[in-house]
């Protein structure tokens, strides 16, 4: 018989989304926050009042998740729903009230200085859509024990963002300086008093090229001005890498000749086994991987035929197709992807429709992407649960009556 990783019978128990959330909690500590979202009571944090808490699970006072369940199929995901990840405290409202007034600071070209967003907004501009997760989405799949937020499959959304094209504010100040190795882009949050600043300040390096290619500072989102919470008035965003480059209200673009030193370059967000410090020399957590997993049902459904829900993309690559078994991984159908095509860094959803019997069925996906990359089975532990994409344990056991 097939062995199934305990783990995905825990959702299958599920009957509503707060009862899939409050079914998980074993998975990790869940704070008592998260209690009083599920109970409809409908309070979130602070910060994030318009939010739908129904959708939502809440891990900590700056870390919301999406429910599995919650993804829709229409391709963009709703602000509303969309997880949140903050390293420190939201920045001030005021910094959105004129958001064309904001000024960020450009280093590592011949011409250096600060420009405004409303300048920017001159020099060019590009809409693209990008899957935004964050690079722990899935942490609470490794059978290990992890530090950081237990996120399952929510801590991952797909946006269209629009704003200028990163080459074209380089070209627009002159062109690099020479021996520009690396993006820098430091976030505007205020700082504690009396701490190292390289200890906490959000300061991710990117290959330059990627940044030069398709890297965007971005002040639309879905449509609107950028939310404070999502890096308003001007996030960087750059496709195919995990949420950690797209660095939220952005006060510096510097192109440097080496990776910044800041802590959560040097050696947070490396990739190592399991009781291994983190080191510059390990892997960054920038290109994302081929990915997919089932969103509905995750509670019972009637005989017949039935609708699997899920979402796929290729990460750095564009999604070539995705399939979906009901038994476990045995057995492989190809399912249809929904709606617009949103280009190489987006998120699709995709269905099967499926003739099923009574009983119950293990049911996953599995995509590939335009390089013939296959979604892997099993992801291999490391230290800090990043990563995580094998389809086997993503599985959902779903009945039917
Ligand atoms: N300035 C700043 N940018 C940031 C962060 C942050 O804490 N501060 N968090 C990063 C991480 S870890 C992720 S996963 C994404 C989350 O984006 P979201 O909160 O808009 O969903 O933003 C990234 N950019
Ligand atoms: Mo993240």
């Amino acid at each position: 018989m097939l062995s199934i990783p305990r783990r995905h019978f825990l959702i299958a128990a599920a009957g509503t989304a707060g009862a899939a959330a409050s079914s998980l909690t074993p998975l990790g500590s869940r704070p008592a926050l998260a209690q009083e979202s599920e109970n409809g009571s409908g309070s979130l944090p602070e910060p994030f009042g318009s939010k739908i808490a129904d959708s939502l699970i809440v891990h900590s006072e700056l870390t919301l998740e999406t429910e599995r369940d919650a993804i829709g199929t229409s391709g963009i995901t709703a602000k509303d729903i969309l997880y949140v990840r903050n390293n420190l405290p939201t920045p001030s409202e005021e910094i959105v009230a004129d958001p064309d007034a904001w000024e960020v600071q450009i280093e590592g070209v011949r011409e250096p200085r600060s420009v405004t967003v409303g300048e920017l907004k001159s020099m060019g501009v590009e809409t693209v859509s990008t899957v935004l997760q964050c690079s722990g989405n899935g942490r609470g799949f490794f059978d290990h024990e992890t530090s950081g937020s237990q996120w399952l499959t929510g801590a991952a959304g797909n946006l269209l963002w629009s704003g200028v094209p990163v080459r074209d504010v380089v070209e627009a100040l002159g062109g690099l300086e020479d021996g520009r190795n690396f993006m820098t882009s430091t976030g505007g949050e205020d700082l504690p008093e009396g701490v190292d600043e390289s200890q906490v300040v959000v300061e991710r390096s990117i290959p330059v090229d990627h940044a030069m290619e398709h890297g965007i500072l971005a002040w639309e989102m879905n449509g609107e001005p950028v939310p404070l919470i999502h890096g308003g008035p001007l996030r960087v965003v750059i496709p195919g890498y995990y949420g950690i480059n797209n660095v939220k209200y952005v006060r510096r673009v510097a192109f440097t000749e080496e990776e910044s030193d800041a802590s959560i370059m040097r050696t947070s967000y490396r990739v190592r086994p399991v009781g291994v410090e983190g080191a510059p020399d390990q892997p960054s957590m920038w290109e994302m991987k081929v990915k997919s997993w089932i969103t509905r049902p995750l509670a019972d459904v009637e005989s017949g035929r039935v609708l699997l829900y899920g979402v796929a993309f290729g990460g750095i690559n564009a999604l070539e197709r995705v399939e979906v078994s009901t038994d476990g991984g045995e057995n492989w159908q190809e399912a249809r992807l929904l709606g617009p095509d949103l280009g190489r860094f987006a998120w699709q959803p995709f269905v099967l429709s499926a003739e099923l019997e009574p009983g119950t069925y293990t049911v996953t996906s599995r995509a590939t992407d335009s390089e013939g990359r296959v979604q892997e089975e099993v992801t291999e532990p490391n230290h800090r649960g990043y990563d995580y994409s094998g389809w086997r344990v993503l599985a959902v056991d779903v009945t039917v009556v």
